[in-house]
């Protein structure tokens, strides 16, 4: 996603330094050799405990898997770790390794604003929010616009359930999606050219699509912060970009939002955004994807494997630009 600086996907794997390593490094350089070494793993491990700890909604996980949802034949779920030290989040940098940064990202107390065209607007704290909604665990497929791809199992709730609770007026068509916008906190935000905060919008049918989801924890426990804690989008047949974390507003209203990315290069990424390995993007094929951890690329499918679910929202659409 990068416009001026190298893509983050010609950078061969193995030459991200994922930040657990790097801090075990650190660690290693800092004190003595041997207690240092010796040390690294139970400091991660004490490490997700105590954020779990600090995490009121901790004791609600493990949220129970939804059989429905499976990965299909060929896919593995991407090793934890691997995922939770390659992401994008452009408000704590343009690199992968972005989940030191990102612990700087303060989740309670989160609110959650809801506007726009809904019988009354309103503001709820997280923890409100997540014991109103049912809970799921649901294996997805991920597929980035850079052509990496993971897979993994988020928990939360259909995002059909929120705009339930929202009760939009009949009349609104699109829900629009914001990031939450604090310099403070952010390093990224202070780089004004960039049209913060991180916007996306979906129209009211894709909301309400049953594969619409809400991820407020994956493997098992909430979302670390560097996959968007504490409540984050996951729309498996769109490319990565729709998928915006640390949300703190949604907005009902009848007209296409202005997303983030559009925003910033809308030549290159459009509002639909499903995945098309056929329709290359202007700088790459979409052709074939890399699995975070695997060593050979496999094909990308049309909707990212999800056309049953959502091949149909698109009838009608043909002249849309739907594939970028
Ligand atoms: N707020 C915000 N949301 C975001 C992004 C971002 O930079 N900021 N990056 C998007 C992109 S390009 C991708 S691929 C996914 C990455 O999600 P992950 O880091 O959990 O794998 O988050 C999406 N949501
Ligand atoms: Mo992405």
């Amino acid at each position: 996603m990068n416009i001026i600086r190298r893509r983050g996907w010609e950078i061969p794997e193995a030459q991200a330094t994922p930040e657990n390593l790097f801090l075990d490094r650190r660690a290693l350089l800092g004190g003595g050799l041997g207690i240092a070494a010796a040390m690294a793993i139970p400091t991660r491990a004490r490490a997700q405990r105590a954020a779990d700890a600090a995490d009121p909604s901790a004791s609600l996980y493990p949220f129970k898997r939804n059989e429905k949802y499976q990965l299909g034949a060929g896919y593995d779920l991407t090793d934890e770790k691997l995922n939770a030290n390659y992401n994008n989040f452009y408000e704590f940098g343009t690199s992968k390794t972005i989940a030191a940064p990102a612990q700087a990202l303060k989740l309670r107390p989160w609110t959650v604003k809801i506007d726009g065209m809904v019988e009354k607007p309103m503001e709820i704290g997280f923890d409100d929010l997540l014991a109103k909604m049912p809970h799921e665990e649901r294996l997805y497929r991920f597929r980035c616009v850079e052509a990496w791809s993971m897979t993994i199992p988020w928990s939360g709730f259909p995002l059909a359930e929120l705009v339930k609770f929202a009760k939009p007026l009949g009349s609104a068509t699109y829900l629009q999606m914001e990031t939450f916008l604090d310099k403070a906190v952010a390093p990224g935000q202070r780089q004004s050219w960039y049209p913060w905060p991180y916007t996306e919008g979906l129209t009211m049918v894709e909301a309400t699509n049953e594969l619409a989801f809400i991820a407020t924890g994956c493997y098992g426990h909430p979302l670390p912060k560097q996959h968007g804690a504490p409540l984050r989008l996951a729309v498996p047949w769109k490319y990565g970009f729709k998928s915006v974390k640390s949300i703190t507003r949604l907005t009902f209203t009848d007209k296409r939002p202005k997303t983030y990315w559009e925003g910033l290069q809308a030549s290159e990424y459009g509002f639909w955004a499903n995945v098309n390995p056929e329709v290359s993007h202007p700088r790459w094929s979409q052709a074939t994807e890399q699995v975070l951890g695997k060593s050979e690329r496999i094909p990308t499918k049309l909707f990212n494997g999800y056309g049953e679910y959502v091949a149909d929202l698109y009838k009608g659409l043909e002249k849309e630009r739907l594939w970028a």
